[in-house]
């Protein structure tokens, strides 16, 4: 079977990697770009079939689909942090849409049986009320950042193509994700980094934060990559899925575990440049409609998770 996974050298799409190769009969191809860096995969480089392409550019796109022909496409690729989205809202949408418009088309002009999933994302949501958590797939999407638009656009455009051209698009939710190389601007990830530096004497034993009073919920990065798999395996075509632990998290919470992980007297300090001009509040997913259907559940807890988060980081600074 030939697997393509956009965004290879991503966080996420690491993961999915590593998942895959421990499957029999799975031949993973990898897109990325010439100036991609490939610290996430340099472990499995020699295992995997990297193909450059920018999948902006149609030409680019279509050759790479037409000459794998795949089976199955991942689709991770994105611009995919949420504040660069309101400094660069225009390559953000460029990139997160016409990337997958680019995808669905090579796929649907060659005539292939691929199957595609889609990382969207609980950003979708946005505006959330008290009364509507835990979200379900049914919930209005109110989106408050570019990104989150970005993704509602992928999340609909997938719809269309199922329902226009009858192509096999199974569209996740997923709602946080974390875990080993999450890139350092993520929240979680970024304390662990600064928990590391001041353990090593490279920072004064000063956190700095955003806003520690939104809720999330959080899932390993790991678990994650088990529901995409799940989610074209044994998904409906067409369906939307949310992909969460169902539990709400303050990061103040995530920031104290992270906290008791180290020996450090750490202080806190608010750094109003972490603050997004509107934030999500409250993010926490009913994701029993992705049970039900394909029998996922999460199995690492969070506490797990932010340790190897801390080790990854103990690793590098
Ligand atoms: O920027 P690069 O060259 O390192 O590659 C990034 C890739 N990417 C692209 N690949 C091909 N053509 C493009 N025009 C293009 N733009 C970006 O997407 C990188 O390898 C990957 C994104 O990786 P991360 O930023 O680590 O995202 P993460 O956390 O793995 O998220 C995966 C998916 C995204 O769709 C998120 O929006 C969603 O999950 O939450």
């Amino acid at each position: 079977m030939k697997v393509v996974i956009t965004g290879i050298a991503g966080f996420v799409g690491s993961h999915l990697a590593e998942f895959l190769l421990d499957k029999n009969n799975v031949n993973v191809f990898g897109i990325d770009r010439w100036l991609s860096r490939l610290d996430n995969i340099q472990h499995i480089k020699d295992k995997i079939k990297l193909i450059e392409c920018d999948l902006t550019d149609p030409f680019s796109t279509n050759s790479v689909i037409e000459k794998i022909r795949p089976d199955l496409i991942f689709h991770l690729a994105a611009q995919s942090f949420v504040p660069t989205s309101w400094s660069a809202p225009h390559d953000t949408l460029t990139t997160n849409i016409i990337g997958e418009l680019n995808i669905f088309e090579a796929v649907r002009k060659l005539r292939l049986k691929t199957k595609i999933q889609i990382a969207c994302s609980s950003e979708e949501y946005g505006m959330v009320y008290k009364n509507e958590v835990p979200i379900k797939e049914t919930n209005p999407l109110r989106p408050l950042s570019p990104y989150g638009v970005s993704k509602v656009a992928q999340d609909l455009l997938g719809y269309q193509y199922y329902q226009s051209y009858n192509m096999f698009i199974v569209r996740t939710r997923g709602f946080n994700h974390t875990g080993p190389r999450r890139g350092e601007n993520f929240v979680t990830s970024n304390f662990a980094k600064q928990i590391a530096l001041i353990e090593k004497g490279s920072q004064k034993p000063v956190m700095e934060v955003g806003n520690l009073n939104a809720i999330r919920d959080f899932t390993d990065v790991r678990d994650m990559v088990k529901g995409y798999w799940l989610a074209l395996e044994k998904g409906k075509p067409g369906e939307e899925y949310n992909i969460c632990s169902g539990k709400g998290i303050i990061i103040k919470e995530a920031l104290k575990i992270l906290l008791k992980l180290t020996n450090e007297k750490i202080s806190i300090k608010k750094d109003p440049r972490r603050l997004r001009p509107s934030d999500v509040e409250i993010l926490i997913g009913d994701c029993s409609k992705f049970r039900k259907q394909t029998g996922w559940k999460p199995e690492i807890p969070l506490e797990r998770t932010l340790q190897d988060l801390l080790d990854y980081w103990r690793e590098r600074v």
